[in-house]
């Protein structure tokens, strides 16, 4: 049996994580069978989610989810592209997610109002009595890991002036093309759609959305993964912990 561990739609978006909605297109592009349930970050050594568990074996890491599947399956997901396409796939992944989806981290977790009506939810679970306190520390972390890891260190502007070159990068990219290297999906589309699709959500006042559906390649091409991936994904309810009694 395998599981996918993540959460489902929240925020407009087929899940709050891109790199679940990543490892779910993926699992799917490989033609795995499995099922979907909620993490339990505490449970894991990195504290990350997405995760499988596969037959009893804990597979960490949306990249070495992917590779594991390739690997047990004996089917690359860069199959039939060319060296230079396979560079340019792995360039476009990390520049998604090691630069794009930091930045919408920022626009989640540090603007106030994002924070409230968002990442604020994660915590519905925690008791009651701890949960202000929880949250309040979990957002300070949020932002000494920006600080620490750079991103928190730029402007509002510097930050949305980054999002736009690597945006830009990605529409051009695609051009007129169905899918980011031709007529058909391939690992990167998994990547990139679902950090587009965490950037484009109306669901937060930020910039960023507009900085998106600017493009108007990138919302048809949004919609094209939305429909093939996502319209008859189900997930299992968020828990949420029962209020004290007063
Ligand atoms: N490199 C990881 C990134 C996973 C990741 O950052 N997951 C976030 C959700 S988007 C998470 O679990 N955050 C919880 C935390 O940091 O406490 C991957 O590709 O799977």
């Amino acid at each position: 049996m395998i599981t996918l561990y993540g959460w489902g739609p929240m925020f407009d978006c087929p899940s709050p994580s891109p790199f679940v909605m990543k490892a779910d297109i993926q699992l799917q592009m490989l033609g795995v069978d499995f099922t979907r349930a909620i993490a339990d970050l505490e449970s894991v050594p990195k504290h990350k989610a997405p995760y499988v568990i596969d037959d009893g074996q804990l597979i960490e890491d949306s990249n070495f989810i992917r590779q594991h599947f390739e690997k047990k399956l004996g089917k690359p997901l860069y199959a039939g592209l060319s060296g230079k396409d396979i560079a340019a796939s792995w360039a476009l992944e990390r520049m998604a997610e090691q630069q794009l989806s930091k930045i919408m981290s920022c626009e989640r977790w540090l603007i106030d109002a994002n924070f409230e009506k968002g990442p604020s939810q994660f915590f519905s679970d925690a008791p009651p009595a701890a949960r202000a306190t929880v949250i309040r520390e979990a957002r300070k972390g949020v932002a000494t890991t920006m600080l620490g890891e750079g991103t928190g260190r730029f402007s509002d502007e510097e930050r949305m002036q980054l999002a736009t070159w690597d945006i830009g990068a990605i529409a051009m990219h695609l051009g007129d093309q169905p899918f980011l290297f031709g007529d058909a999906p391939t690992c990167a589309d998994a990547s990139v759609a679902a950090v587009l699709i965490a950037c484009a959500t109306e669901f937060f006042d930020t910039p960023l959305t507009g900085i998106v559906r600017e493009h108007v390649n990138l919302v048809s091409y949004m919609d094209r993964m939305k429909a093939r991936y996502f319209a008859s994904v189900v997930w299992p309810n968020w828990p949420v912990m029962e209020q004290e009694p007063a």
